[in-house]
């Protein structure tokens, strides 16, 4: 009897012990409620935790930029970065990425396109070879002048958020948005006040054939280079003259070797917040839902961002005596006489350069004419 009750004894021990052991490994059902691998894209997450509410997976997103911490697009990026974190209670996080870590703006369109990196802010300019329809956004005197208008027909055009979009689609790109990081400023040492004073300067371009066509209308020539580079190139005199928000003037110190600003209003620089395509479509409902409307929500964020910074810029340059620059503000009269040399360029665009869609360009040029004349 007192046998029996021990091997009894012994046999329910093996049972809890076994029942105990099931427990701890037991992960077969958390699997099915995170969603699993699948849910991610199929990327290891190293962990099954998700949000609070289980809605997102663990992961991390790289968010490359073209300027450095403290400047407009980095600043958006680190925002961006605090509302994702926010939002999925710590289950996604985003780096965000300066300027040089993974190479120049041409390297870091590359990447993004090859998906080594999910986000990236780009600046049209640097794939204006590839992406022709992209190069609309350097021509002089298109975009309305003041920057919140130019804003508004960033945010609501339909010709750049579904049309241009698509044509970026076809390069891995999605633009997700477009913004302005502000008006455009000329740099120089011999102070532009009309079109003849811009023979014989040699001006800085980004990678665009349209900005080239542009400059080329003046009667200037013009040098690709990156921004990286400016300093240095404006410094020995191998490049005269250069293009920028005021903000990014100061930070970027052009104006320590440069004399002259004008204030031409000839164009409001864009920036596009974008995203790998196919790393994009292969998110999960919620996630694409939850990139969208934190770059949506953005819009009103990084204007101010910019407005902000651009006015310190401005005063910065200002109170700068060590290094003086005098400041031209271009009379109505003085636009009009660039107006009459750039608006040639638009019908020239339109018509002439290969690869251009047209019917985009009358679409994008009847949704500014509508905001411009609210
Ligand atoms: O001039 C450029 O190329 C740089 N300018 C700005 C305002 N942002 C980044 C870009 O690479």
């Amino acid at each position: 009897m007192i046998i029996f009750n021990k091997k009894l004894l012994v046999l329910l021990i093996a049972i809890l012990s076994l029942g105990l052991f099931l427990a701890a490994c037991g992960g077969g059902d958390n699997e099915e409620e995170t969603g699993g691998e699948e849910a991610n894209g199929g990327e290891e997450t190293g962990s099954e935790e998700g949000s609070s509410d289980g809605e997102f997976e663990e992961q991390e997103w790289r968010f490359v930029t073209e300027e450095l911490q403290g400047e407009v697009q980095y600043e958006y990026a680190a925002e961006f970065a605090n509302r994702i974190e926010e939002k999925t209670g710590g289950a996604i996080t985003v780096e965000p990425l300066e300027y040089g870590a993974l190479g120049s703006e041409v390297d870091q369109a590359q990447l993004l396109q090859q998906g080594g990196v999910e986000l990236a802010v780009m600046s049209p300019g640097f794939t204006g070879g590839q992406v022709q329809d992209g190069q609309i956004f350097s021509l002089h005197y298109f975009f309305p002048a003041d920057p919140e208008l130019t804003q508004k027909v960033l945010t609501e055009s339909e010709a750049l958020n579904t049309d241009l979009r698509a044509k970026y689609e076809e390069h891995s790109i999605t633009p997700l948005s477009f913004w302005t990081e502000g008006a455009m400023a000329w740099t120089s040492n011999v102070g532009i006040e009309s079109p003849s004073d811009w023979e014989g300067l040699n001006m800085r371009v980004q990678e665009s054939p349209l900005m080239r066509e542009s400059y080329d209308a003046y009667g200037a020539t013009v040098q690709s280079l990156s921004w990286g580079e400016l300093y240095t190139a404006l410094d020995r005199e191998t490049v005269d003259a250069q293009e920028n928000p005021l903000f990014f003037i100061e930070s970027a110190s052009f104006h320590e070797v440069q004399d002259t600003i004008t204030i031409s209003n000839h164009n409001n620089y864009v920036a596009m917040t974008t995203v790998n395509t196919d790393w994009f479509n292969q998110r999960t409902d919620a996630e694409k839902q939850l990139i969208e409307e934190t770059v949506a929500e953005m819009q009103d964020w990084v204007f101010e961002e910019q407005k902000r910074q651009n006015e310190a810029g401005l005063k910065a340059i200002e109170e700068d005596t060590d290094n003086p620059t005098e400041i031209i503000e271009l009379t109505d009269e003085q636009i009009e006489e660039f107006k009459s040399v750039a608006e040639p360029v638009h019908e020239f665009y339109r018509n002439e350069v290969e690869g251009i869609d047209p019917d985009l360009f009358d679409k994008l040029k009847g949704e500014i004419e509508e905001i411009a004349g609210e």
